[in-house]
C-alpha cells in the first residue's frame, strides 16, 4: 500500500494578510500530489487548522480543498478500533486520516473544526485509537494499522504515551501518528517544552510520523552507536531468545505544508509530501510544485549608525532577490550586534526598505541589537566589581545606565522601577513606564 503523508496545514493562516490563500493552495497541492503518486490512503499529523475556532471563510475554503480527495480513488476498506470496539468507516475518493494538533484541540467536551470535517466525510479524525486499512483479498490481502494520538500537553506526553501503549499488530504494517515535541529537536531541556525523547517511542513500528515541528527530518531508530563511532543496526542477536528480530523504525518529521514562522531550519528544506510504501519500506519526498521560497539571513553589525544598518539590511535583501520566483519570497532578516552609542533600534528606520520591496518580497526584519556592545558590558561589570557594590546596587546602576541609552532619556525614577522589578511587580513596573511615556 502507498501512504501519502503531510502535516501542519494550518488552514486559515494569515487570514487577513497577503498570504490568506496559501494554506489552502498548499493543501490542494499536497492532496493532488498524493493522488498522482497513487496513494491508497493519506495521513495528516495535526494542526490542520491554524486557529482553534476557524472563521466561516476558513471552513469554506477547507471544505473546498479537502473535497479534492474525492477526485482520486482507492479500494481500501477502513475500520476504527477504539477501546476494544471496532466500527466501519466510510469515505469517498482517497481517505485522509487525521489527528489533532495543539492548535485545534479544545478539550474532550468541545467539538472542533476537525469533528466537523469528519462528520462531513472529508477527513477521518481519530485520537488514541487505531484505524485498520485493508486492501485486496485472499493471498493478496494487505493490512495496515495506523495508530494515532493527537496532541496532548507536553508536560503529560510521556505519561500519556506510556498509558496508551499502542502495540504494533503482527502480520500488518504499522504506522504511528503523533503531534508532539521531542527533546532531541528542542533547543532547551524543559518539561514544558518536551518530555518525550526518541528512546521513549515504542518498538515494532515501520514508521512513526510526527507533526508539530515544521521542518522535515528523518531518522532511523533502533540503532546502536558503538564505541567505534559507527552506527550499527539492531541484529537478531541483540533481541532476547524467542523474540522476533527488531523491526527497523523510520522516525519522520513530516514538516508543515506552509511556513508559519520563518525559522532557519525551515528555510533549508522545501515544503512537500512524503510517500511511504508499506511493502518495500521505501520513503520518498516530493516538494509542492508551487511554493514560496524562503530566505533567512542574519546580519551582525558592530557599533553601527542607523544609515549603515539600513544600507546593509537593504543589501542583504537585494541579494536574496537576485533570481525571480513565481511567488513573492519570504525574506527574514535577523539584525544583531550593536549600534553606536546613543542610537536606539527605533532610530533604524526600515520604512523605506519595506516600501521599496513590497512588490517583490514579504519581509520580516527583527532588530535584536544589544543596547551596548558586549565588550563594553564586560568592562562595565569589571568596573563595578572593583567598586564592590552590592548586587542590588550593581543592578540599579546597570539599569540607570541602560535607561540613559534608550529613548526614555533621563526621566525614569530608576530606583522606584528597580524596586518594583526586584519585588517581581512586573505589571506595576510596566505601568510606571507606560504612564510616563504616554505623557511624553
Ligand atoms: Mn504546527
Amino acid at each position: 500500500m502507498k501512504v501519502g503523508i503531510f502535516s501542519d496545514t494550518h488552514l486559515g493562516f494569515d487570514e487577513k494578510g497577503e498570504r490568506s490563500q496559501e494554506s489552502f493552495d498548499n493543501l490542494a497541492q499536497a492532496i493532488r500530489l498524493c493522488i498522482d503518486e497513487g496513494a491508497d490512503v493519506m495521513v495528516l499529523c495535526g494542526d490542520v487548522f491554524d486557529a482553534p475556532v476557524p472563521s466561516h471563510n476558513t471552513l469554506y475554503n477547507a471544505v473546498r480543498a479537502f473535497s479534492l480527495a474525492k477526485e482520486g480513488s482507492s479500494s481500501v476498506s477502513l475500520s476504527l478500533k477504539k477501546e476494544g470496539e471496532k466500527s466501519f468507516l466510510s469515505y469517498s475518493g482517497v481517505p485522509i486520516l487525521a489527528i489533532h494538533g495543539n492548535h485545534e484541540y479544545l478539550g474532550k467536551e468541545t467539538k472542533t473544526a476537525l469533528d466537523v470535517m469528519h462528520l462531513a466525510g472529508l477527513v477521518t479524525y481519530f485520537h488514541a485509537a487505531e484505524i485498520i486499512v485493508e486492501k485486496g483479498i485472499g493471498n493478496a490481502k494487505e493490512e495496515l494499522v495506523v495508530h494515532g494520538l493527537g496532541a496532548v500537553p507536553e508536560k503529560k506526553a510521556l505519561a500519556v504515551m506510556q498509558q496508551w501503549k499502542s502495540e504494533p499488530v503482527a502480520g500488518a504494517a504499522n504506522i504511528m501518528l503523533l503531534h508532539q515535541s521531542f527533546k532531541e529537536f528542542m533547543a532547551i531541556d524543559d518539561e514544558m517544552v518536551a518530555t518525550l525523547s526518541l528512546d521513549d517511542l515504542p518498538k515494532g513500528f515501520g514508521l512513526i510520523v510526527n507533526g508539530h515541528l515544521h521542518w522535515a527530518n528523518r531518522q532511523e531508530l533502533g540503532q546502536h552507536r558503538h564505541s567505534d563511532g559507527e552506527i550499527h543496526g539492531v541484529h537478531a542477536t541483540d533481541t532476547p531468545k524467542g523474540a522476533e528480530p527488531a523491526v527497523k523504525t523510520i522516525f519522520l518529521l513530516a514538516g508543515s505544508t506552509i511556513a508559519t514562522s520563518i525559522k532557519k531550519l525551515e528555510c533549508e528544506y522545501p515544503k512537500g509530501i512524503h510517500i511511504f510504501d508499506t511493502t518495500s519500506g521505501a520513503l520518498s519526498f516530493m516538494p509542492l510544485p508551487r511554493q514560496r521560497k524562503m530566505f533567512y539571513r542574519q546580519l551582525t553589525l558592530r557599533e553601527a549608525d542607523s544609515e549603515t544598518a539600513t544600507r546593509e539590511c537593504r543589501a542583504v535583501i537585494a541579494q536574496c532577490l537576485q533570481t525571480e520566483t513565481p511567488l513573492k519570497p519570504l525574506v527574514r532578516v535577523n539584525m544583531k550586534g550593536s549600534l553606536k552609542r546613543g542610537i536606539s533600534p527605533s532610530d533604524v528606520n526600515l520604512a523605506g526598505i519595506f516600501e521599496e520591496f513590497s512588490g517583490r518580497a514579504i519581509l520580516s526584519i527583527s532588530k535584536n541589537f544589544s543596547a551596548i556592545d558586549f565588550k563594553r558590558k564586560i568592562a562595565d561589570l569589571r568596573e563595578m566589581q572593583k567598586l564592590r557594590l552590592s548586587v542590588a546596587q550593581m543592578g540599579l546602576e546597570m539599569l540607570e545606565k541602560n535607561l540613559s541609552e534608550t529613548d526614555f532619556g533621563e526621566w525614569p525614577p530608576a530606583k522606584e522601577l528597580f524596586g518594583l522589578l526586584e519585588e517581581e511587580e512586573v505589571d506595576k513596573a510596566m505601568q510606571l513606564l507606560t504612564s510616563q511615556r504616554g505623557g511624553k
